[in-house]
């Protein structure tokens, strides 16, 4: 017999949900590195997701977080008149209970409502976009501010412990299991130069410099999902990774992706630089969004947060790519490693740029 695709085992998860049990139009659906994601048509849109076991390796605690925070907004959403369907993301329990379904070859799957009327992008289609999203942003680390820290499990240990990452680059490195260590000697010792990048954050929390917030930890653009028709932030999404963290991270990571003027595998390295409009744009919505709970030293830290989220993003393409592409999915050969430059030439051009990054969060906050 032949074996089942992996289409048909998400056809078959989509029947363990009351609200797509006859649904028939199951698609692969969005761009994300992570999970395997599908749209489910019915009376109404489902989004239907594999779980990746081999990055959560505790799913139960992934959705315990989830359940948590979503409840915890949806409440905060009512207060504020807001629509609770839309703005913040609904779990479908599957039939049989719990949260998740699991299948008979032991993969999870989790259902959503799919957030109505809207768009998530890959890149910046309009500034006005790209400050809207800033908003939301800052508004979700706001809105969470209230969060009982310690009843979040970690779902990814050490996530963007930068130093505790570039550890694991330097054993990738040495241990070279699919002998690419030679072709990309340039890369390595890229990180390797700059490796007090990944140390600064890290020493300053834990010198109780800068507060430990609940933070979401992976905010790139098609992590939000946008109104086409008021072009607002409707809905943060893809909660895996909302941890107690630090909130010149999620800054950082959402210039690191939208302040750049390609795409993150793009192999054409003249066409990447990290676009100063864009980052005055998102600064000045984040800050909104925040609404003045930043600390001053989390503002002074700003525009180092965007140094490190994309060394550390770098970093980990590269350390993937060393280890045989396990972690990030790929479409192509070599994808990681183009990944891995569109990085460093991004924190190459912040080098350079550096006064006047800094200039920039200034003016905002004399503002
Ligand atoms: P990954 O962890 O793999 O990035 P995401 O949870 O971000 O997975 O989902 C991948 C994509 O699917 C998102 O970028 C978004 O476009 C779409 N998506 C996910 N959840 C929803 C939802 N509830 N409503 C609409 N679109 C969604
Ligand atoms: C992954 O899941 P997704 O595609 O939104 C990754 C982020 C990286 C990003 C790089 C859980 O995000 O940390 O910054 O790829 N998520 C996880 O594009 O590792
Ligand atoms: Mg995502």
């Amino acid at each position: 017999m032949e074996e089942k695709n992996l289409l048909e085992w998400a056809k078959e998860a989509a029947r363990q949900f009351a609200p797509t049990e006859t649904a028939v139009e199951v698609s692969p659906y969005g761009s994300g590195h992570i999970n395997d994601t599908f749209l489910v048509k019915g009376e109404k849109d489902c989004i239907l997701q594999r779980m990746n076991r081999n990055i959560f390796t505790k799913p139960q605690e992934v959705m315990e977080n989830i359940i948590g925070v979503t409840n915890f907004l949806r409440e905060k959403i009512k207060a504020a008149g807001g629509d609770e369907m839309r703005e913040t993301l609904t779990v479908i329990p599957p039939k049989t209970g719990g949260s998740l379904y699991w299948d008979s070859r032991g993969d999870c799957w989790r259902m959503y409502y799919r957030i109505s009327d809207s768009v998530s992008y890959d890149r910046v289609e309009s500034e006005r976009d790209f400050y809207e999203s800033a908003v939301a942003f800052g508004n979700f680390q706001q809105l969470l501010a209230e969060y009982p820290a310690d009843t979040l499990h970690e779902t990814i240990p050490g996530f963007h412990d930068t130093k505790a990452r570039y550890e694991v680059f330097l054993q990738a490195v040495a241990a070279d299991v699919c002998g690419r260590a030679k072709e990309v000697e340039e890369e390595i010792a890229f990180f390797r130069g700059r490796k007090e990048i990944a140390c600064g954050l890290g020493d300053m929390l834990a010198a109780g410099e800068l507060p430990l917030r609940v933070t979401h930890n992976d905010t790139k653009l098609n992590n939000i999902m946008m109104d086409p028709k008021t072009g607002k932030g409707i809905c943060v999404i893809d909660l895996d990774t909302v941890m107690p963290g630090l909130a010149v991270h999620d800054f950082g990571d959402s210039i690191r992706f939208g302040a750049s003027t390609a795409d993150e595998d793009e192999r054409d390295l003249s066409k990447v630089s990290c676009d100063l409009h864009l980052f005055q744009l998102y600064t000045e919505g984040f800050l909104e969004g925040c609404k003045g709970s930043l600390t001053e030293t989390e503002l002074s830290m700003l525009a180092t947060g965007a140094k490190v989220m994309t060394y550390e993003c770098g970093m980990r393409f590269l350390t993937d790519y060393l280890q045989g592409d396990t972690y990030f999915k790929i479409h192509r050969e070599g994808q990681n490693l183009d990944r891995c430059r569109t990085q460093m030439k991004l924190v190459a051009d912040m080098e350079s740029k550096w006064t006047e990054m800094e200039r920039i969060v200034q003016e905002i906050r004399e503002k």
